[in-house]
């Protein structure tokens, strides 16, 4: 799905800004929203979450629908277009109206999706754009929850992952224009590398919804690179462009070609619409993972979107500082735990050059970690009360939203389709497997990966034989013989034996953490001490340096970051973080930076 833009052809006006704001208080037809100025006096930013803006615990804790709405009005000079109101994420659900009337629905809170104005509203009219948008988790969505009824009759929100539940309109809100003839709806790229020369293999799919004379009209590319030069073209809508003595696209020395999809008719551009595409290779080999044919180790982070008052608004100012202090500590990867990140920061990694493992919504997909901590009744996660097959078309959905997004991004090399779902269960396999041969159908060029929890160690997977990369999240010494580093070294190395043992495959260490508290310091390495994090860390980093199957270390998390409340093991948040919520260094950010630049250093010798 391409991401809207302005080019020669096309037309782009960005929504964002206040809208006016309400919760649904009661039932959601009764109520219709949509059909007339929304009650009240609160206006909500778009983008951001709504949760922290104001100071009210019913918005913050409000389980169900709320809506957003302003007026827009179509620009004048769109006769000749199609236009659409493009959502980029209503978290969890969303639903479009124009004026009255529905125009699009969509369940999935990460990805986007388009609702079409053009036959509601002409050129140069205004119209009352509502978007509803419901926050609520169940069995079978992605990720999944369960909704009770407490007492008093309120709903509430429980669920199995670590971060607080945000959601509302979090990242940017368009009207674009398309021709309305004939336009590219579509367009992909495949890269390879022949010796010296750069292939772009593409297919690029156009829309000509007037039956119309598409006859006439032909598919051309063309290929810029960064001093806007020409240097490749051809004509198809399917085959592969060339490039002679190509720059490629390496980790932390990004180069970007532009990959410009045209209709002509007649000699005349008709619609056009550019990739930017980076050329690159990627490659598993025995436990290597290969990027351009050389080896590379993901130095990084398990990531959030999350800051203090927008939640998971997306935010620039946010996103280049959280770039920055990757560059500073000497970060050339990060996963997009647990959730498909703003499209912003996807096309910011490609400029860039920060490798990216893509992850799916699906965490919480495990509900013996909930047992396992609070010594509950083991529960079954896989079967028709849990996860389901409904659970598991929705998680298909997730992996097609993401890969039709984000397939065209240099950054991304790795998708990974869950966070530490409960793999060691019975039904996991049967779970799994038609979700992996989906993902590699989609997209045959990216290996796959899932993310290990700690219960499913080598000997008690199910699942992990299917994938192409090993992705474990380990925490010896927190929540395993937590403060006990000795011990816990020991039986670290002892498990990555195993898995070195039973598999030949590259291992990431996906995660690996201590809560810390900024500020809290310990001549003894207490537990929650900034000196603890750091011993901790380097007792992890000894241990990887024996294995060479081990290929990255992203450590758990970039920052602190907001969690339910319901966790009472957690106050105002996870503080796992190398950095606090609002980005200042714990203790660990100085030795990070000295090893992982030291790693950098290493790399580019190779
Ligand atoms: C994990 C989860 C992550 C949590 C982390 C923790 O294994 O993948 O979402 O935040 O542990 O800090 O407990």
């Amino acid at each position: 799905m391409l991401k809207p833009q302005a080019t020669a052809t096309r037309d782009l006006v960005n929504l964002d800004g206040t809208w006016r704001f309400a919760l649904v208080q009661s039932d959601i037809e009764k109520e219709a929203p949509w059909s007339k100025p929304l009650p009240g006096t609160l206006d909500a930013p778009v983008p951001a979450s709504y949760n922290d803006i104001f100071v009210d615990p019913a918005i913050h804790n409000h389980v169900g629908w709320v809506s957003y709405q302003r007026t827009v009005t179509v620009p004048r000079g769109w006769s000749q277009d199609r236009y659409f109101v493009r959502v980029s994420a209503a978290t969890h659900r969303g639903r479009v109206y124009i004026n009255d009337k529905l125009v699009a629905e969509h369940i999935g809170g990460y990805t986007p999706f388009d609702a079409e104005v053009t036959e509601l509203v002409k050129p140069g009219e205004s119209f009352r754009l509502t978007i509803t948008v419901n926050n609520e988790l169940t069995n079978v969505t992605i990720p999944p929850g369960i909704i009770e009824v407490k007492q008093n009759g309120q709903k509430s929100q429980r669920y199995f992952h670590d971060f607080y539940n945000y959601a509302g309109l979090a990242r940017s809100v368009w009207l674009y224009s398309v021709p309305k003839a004939e336009y590219v709806q579509d367009v992909t790229v495949v890269t390879d590398v022949e010796g010296s020369t750069g292939v772009i293999n593409y297919d690029i799919k156009t829309a000509t919804p007037e039956a119309s004379n598409s006859n006439s009209s032909s598919v051309h590319v063309v290929v810029v690179d960064e001093a806007d030069k020409v240097v490749a073209e051809a004509s198809g809508a399917k085959g592969s462009v060339k490039i002679p003595n190509a720059t490629l696209w390496q980790p932390g020395a990004a180069y970007l070609y532009q990959f410009r999809a045209e209709i002509r008719q007649g000699g005349k551009v008709v619609d056009s619409y550019s990739v930017a595409t980076g050329i690159r290779t990627i490659e598993v080999r025995d436990y290597e993972f290969l990027i351009n044919g050389k080896p590379f180790y993901f130095t990084g982070f398990g990531r959030h979107e999350d800051t203090a008052i927008r939640g998971k608004g997306h935010d620039s100012a946010y996103m280049v500082h959280d770039f920055q202090l990757m560059h500073w500590i000497g970060a050339n990867s990060f996963r997009t735990s647990h959730y498909p990140y703003a499209e912003e920061v996807m096309d910011f990694a490609d400029r860039h050059g920060i490798v990216v493992i893509d992850e799916t919504p699906a965490v919480g997909l495990n509900l013996a970690i909930d047992s396992g901590l609070f010594g509950k009744k083991l529960k079954h996660t896989w079967g028709p009360e849990y996860i389901n097959d409904q659970t598991r078309e929705a998680h298909a959905d997730s992996i097609r939203e993401l890969i039709a997004r984000d397939k065209n991004h240099a950054c991304v090399v790795l998708w990974s389709i869950s966070n530490e779902p409960s793999s060691s269960e019975e039904g996991a396999r049967e779970y799994f497997e038609p979700l992996v041969k989906l993902t590699r159908e989609l997209d045959p060029s990216r290996p796959v990966c899932f993310v290990n929890v700690m219960f499913a160690t080598y000997d008690k997977c199910l699942i992990s034989d299917l994938f192409d990369v090993l992705c474990l999240n380990r925490y010896y010494g927190w929540y395993m013989h937590t403060g006990d580093l000795p011990t816990a070294e020991a039986a670290f190395e002892d498990e990555l034996k195993g898995w070195v043992a039973k598999y030949k495959k590259p291992i990431v260490m996906t995660e690996y953490g201590a809560d810390t508290m900024s500020g809290f310091r310990s001549y003894y390495n207490a537990p929650w001490s900034e000196d603890f994090q750091v011993a901790y860390y380097n007792m992890c980093h000894a241990v990887h340096d024996r294995f060479p199957e081990v290929v990255g270390e992203q450590v758990w998390n970039f920052a602190d970051f907001q969690t339910a409340a319901t966790h009472i093991f957690r106050v105002d948040g996870n503080k796992k973080g190398i950095f606090t919520r609002d980005r200042k260094p714990k203790a660990i950010a100085g030795v990070l930076r000295e090893r992982w630049n030291a790693k950098l250093k290493e790399l580019n010798e190779l």
